[in-house]
């Protein structure tokens, strides 16, 4: 019998469900404090970046605080970088000695940060770079005189070694095969010597993991296989990062990832952070499009999440506290999104989350008659009125909430 080659049913809708995850981007680069493409943006050679590994001792690395930080944060699973482009394993491969247990540190993050997500009730999944800036196989091979075959078998023994060593994962996140980008001169080095064997990869995922979704960043629509599909730094059928060139596929489930401030990897001099406020109405916009968010946060070289970052997701936790109930397990909304206002939709009841501070909001795509509609902290009535197929609600000043309201609105409509 051929091996499963998606995610299982239940896996699939825990992580719709799940809707708010952190992604974290935390490797040898944060010590230059330039964000994760510093080495080949400064054009650093693999050689002399290596030396950044005798200096990294991330000592206030603290799995617990993390994790507890993520669901303080109401962020269901974290996605931590297991390798990025650099090259560098941020756990205890047995397949480089290019590695973080190979310096000062000694320690395995992601063993602790695993033990410590069991502990809190948060998955645990892994970014996969597959472009690698300094493996033999994969840069260097005539150098070297490796096949782009050797490169495979470290990729997909990686990926076995992360499916294995750290109990039930939420998924596999890959990145770095970006088929619509033109390389040139400058980055003709990220370019692959070979098929992935997405095939193969994928089955491997999905019969080691099967509660584990497949995602690869590749900036197109899924391949078989693929579980989810993913959006960087834009919503759903948005391109203005330029990445997102193709829409959402249809029935498709969706994640965006984003980063707080302008950076992945730590940036020093980066302090572009959006408000606690944009961070909830993306969030928001979002789950009304039927998609996830995966907000990323970008750790220090002594293992701190930043303190400015980590004062904003706990905001967003305190509102998610609140107002969880119109974010968590829904589906997309039924209502045409607006600058005031986004729509989420569990069964009969619609949730509608007002951007502005204004005291009305008008909505297009009305339901049947027979709603009726209330704001969710408090219950305070909220009045609806008809205009064709639109209404209008009108908000009592009271019972407000600076991040987003949330209104209720009942129908005894059935289906979507
Ligand atoms: O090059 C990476 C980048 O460093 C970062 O990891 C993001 C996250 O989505 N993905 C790549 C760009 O597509």
């Amino acid at each position: 019998m051929d091996a499963p080659m998606q995610v299982s049913p239940e896996g699939l809708a825990w992580f719709e469900a799940a809707r708010f995850g952190m992604f974290i981007h935390w490797g040898l680069y944060a010590l230059l404090g330039r964000g994760e493409w510093v080495m080949h943006n400064e054009r650093i050679a693999p050689q002399e970046y290596a030396g950044l590994a005798e200096r990294f001792s991330p000592t206030a690395f603290d799995a617990d605080a993390w994790v507890k930080l993520a669901a303080d944060a109401g962020q269901r699973y974290i996605v931590i970088t297991s390798r990025h482009h650099d090259g560098f394993s941020m756990y205890d491969t047995a397949l480089s000695n290019y590695k973080i247990t190979n310096t000062a540190f000694g320690r395995d993050p992601i063993a602790e940060l695993a033990a410590a997500c069991t502990r809190h009730g948060v998955k645990l999944g892994f970014y996969v770079s597959l472009l690698d800036w300094r493996h033999p196989a994969y840069r260097f091979r005539r150098e070297s005189g490796q096949h782009w075959a050797d490169y495979l078998t470290f990729l997909h023994g990686q990926v076995r070694e992360l499916c294995t060593k750290y109990g039930e994962i939420a998924c596999i996140w890959f990145d770095g095969d970006w088929p619509h980008h033109t390389f040139t001169a400058d980055d003709a080095y990220f370019v692959p010597g070979g098929p992935f064997r997405y095939k193969a990869l994928y089955s491997m995922i999905h019969t080691l993991q099967p509660n584990a979704v497949v995602l690869n960043n590749r900036h197109a629509t899924p391949l078989p296989g693929e579980d989810i599909q993913g959006f960087e730094q834009d919503l759903p059928g948005q391109n203005t990062a330029g990445f997102n060139v193709t829409g959402p596929q249809v029935g498709k489930p969706l994640e965006v990832c984003m980063t707080i401030n302008d950076h992945w990897g730590y940036h020093r001099a980066d302090t572009n952070l959006k408000s606690a406020r944009q961070l909830v109405h993306t969030l928001a916009r979002a789950a009304s499009d039927g998609a996830n968010l995966l907000l990323n946060v970008g750790p220090s070289p002594d293992g701190k999440i930043v303190p400015e970052q980590a004062a904003r997701l706990r905001k967003v936790g305190a509102w998610l506290a609140r107002n969880g109930t119109a974010i968590y397990g829904t589906r997309a909304g039924s209502f045409i999104p607006t600058t005031d206002a986004v729509t989420t939709r569990r069964d009969n009841t619609h949730y509608v989350l007002v951007l502005n501070d204004a005291q009305t909001v008008t909505l297009q795509g009305a339901p049947p008659a027979g709603l009726n509609a209330q704001l969710l902290t408090d219950g305070i009535p909220v009045t609806i009125t008809r205009n064709g197929n639109a209404i209008t609600l009108t908000l009592p000043t009271a019972g407000r909430d600076s991040l987003a309201t949330v209104v209720v609105l009942n129908t005894e409509e059935t289906g979507r």
